[in-house]
């Protein structure tokens, strides 16, 4: 929710990757959605927007500091991300996680149909599955994690990490990005809770795994989501598109090379080792400041965590540095933008860069990689990929690298700005070929059908 031009509340879609990948299936299976509207203190009754019904749940600015900033994105986020900077582990902390899992479980038992299934959507909301299965046994419970679930010597970190498994636990089916997330909850299952689980690695979409608690059975899983690839590849070969992205290169001065990044500012992103790496280049003359530009939109996020605000006072400082040395009057190095821009101007982005640059430390997925490929209808471009991010399993055909390994990163960065049209086009279209047959609408089937499976079983 913002506040309009007159001041009254007006609706906004978040421009988050769940959110777009959601709405469909909603649609589709005449569903509710039990949210947070996206401000604190905001009283919203139940209401329809669009045709779909919408359930706010309210935060006031304390949950949003504790629950939100907090424990979500303080504590578990860089938990999950392989401890990319510290987690800290405040106890009141904890307990507004607690507290805000419980009103999210308490709306939505009040809201579901008798035998209804609930699809419980990310980290911020681990322990609903099991108090919502307590209020209301009847549903059949599914729950997604859209980031990575960490080795179990780092989970075990947590405090309150019997609470948190136990509460993915009172789903019917748990599903994960990647087989590797998957494979980490049952061992911490077997380890932490003593669970009977089945053996062997699950595999992604096919095979799936089941922990045996409290006498029912539920299924583990990886799911890899991705986008609408057909939405996207039809508004890339759009005219308005097609003409704001020629209108873009014309703006950037006509430069050989457009490289690109697009990114929530987050330090899990490796926007600042990315910048490094084109420093580098430049220095040792192997990138050509005359005829290469970088465009870097960072979508701002998260400003409050004290980590977002340093990581983006560093990635400012290298910009400012790159810009301060290669700039020209006129021509400027480093394009950064720290705003939102709408999904047509992004695709525009897109469809003009030369070279997409996605190197997180770690990332669940990443759907700007699958953006990227999804826009480029003409099967130019090159995609320079870090291996830790999800969307490296399925794009082996992208420049990939180890995004610690600097020296990696620039030769891959060289080698794509460089690459010979031909081979360029025959990995665009390897890249292609698996984002179009792949969409979220599969995922969601896909996910859907097993959590449909589970609610008819029996007990092992
Ligand atoms: C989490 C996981 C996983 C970005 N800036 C703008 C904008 N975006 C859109 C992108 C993309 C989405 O936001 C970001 O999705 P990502 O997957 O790249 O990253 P996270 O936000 O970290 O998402 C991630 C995902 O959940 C889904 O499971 O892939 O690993 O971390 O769709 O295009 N959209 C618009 N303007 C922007 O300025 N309109």
């Amino acid at each position: 929710m913002v506040t309009g031009a007159d001041g009254a509340p007006e609706w906004r879609r978040s421009p988050g990757g769940l959110v777009s990948a959601l709405e469909p299936v909603l649609r589709n299976n005449s569903g509710g959605w039990v949210g947070w509207p996206g401000q604190a203190d905001a009283d919203v009754a139940p209401f329809v927007e669009d045709g779909l019904e919408l359930h706010p749940v309210r935060l006031d600015s304390l949950d949003y500091e504790r629950y939100y900033e907090g424990f979500s994105n303080g504590t578990l986020w860089p938990l999950y991300h392989d401890l990319a900077v510290k987690p800290m582990y405040h106890r009141e902390w904890w307990d507004s996680y607690v507290d805000v899992n419980r009103r999210f479980a308490e709306a939505t038992a009040k809201t579901a149909a008798p035998g209804a299934t609930v699809w419980v959507q990310d980290y911020q909301l681990q322990l609903v599955p099991r108090m919502l299965r307590e209020l209301r046994p009847d549903l059949t419970i599914g729950f997604f994690l859209h980031i990575p679930f960490p080795p179990v010597e780092l989970f075990m970190q947590l405090p309150w990490r019997r609470e948190v498994v136990e509460g993915m636990l009172g789903a019917d089916l748990i599903g994960f990005q990647l087989p590797g997330g998957a494979d980490n909850f049952m061992i911490l299952a077997r380890k932490l809770l003593g669970l009977p689980t089945s053996r062997g690695y699950i595999r992604p979409l096919a095979r799936h795994g089941s922990i045996t608690h409290e006498g029912r059975t539920v299924r583990v899983g990886a799911f890899p989501i991705s986008i609408d690839s057909t939405r996207i590849d039809r508004l890339a070969r759009s005219r308005t598109v097609r003409d704001r992205a020629a209108e873009i290169r014309r703006q950037l001065g006509n430069p050989g090379v457009i490289m690109l990044g697009v990114d929530r500012l987050d330090y899990t992103k490796g926007i600042d080792m990315r910048l490094r790496a084109i420093g580098e280049l430049l220095q040792e003359g192997r990138l050509d400041p005359s005829d290469t530009v970088m465009v870097q939109l960072a979508t701002p996020s998260r400003e409050r965590v004290e980590q977002y605000a340093i990581m983006r006072r560093s990635i400012e400082e290298q910009v400012g540095r790159i810009n301060g040395e290669y700039g020209e009057v006129g021509s400027t190095m480093v394009h950064y933008m720290h705003r939102p821009v709408g999904r047509e101007e992004l695709t525009a982005f897109f469809v003009a860069a030369d070279v997409m640059l996605v190197t997180p430390l770690r990332d669940g997925m990443n759907l700007v990689a699958k953006e990227y490929v999804a826009s480029k209808v003409r099967l130019d471009g090159a995609l320079v990929l870090s291996e830790f991010a999800g969307a490296a399993s399925e794009f082996k055909q992208a420049y990939l690298v180890n995004p610690h390994d600097i020296e990696g990163v620039k030769n891959a960065m060289a080698a794509a700005v460089s690459q010979d049209r031909e081979s360029g086009r025959r990995r665009m279209r390897a890249l292609r070929r698996q984002v179009l047959a792949h969409d979220v609408d599969r995922w969601a089937r896909m996910f859907l059908e097993v959590l449909r499976s589970t609610s008819t079983q029996e007990p092992q």
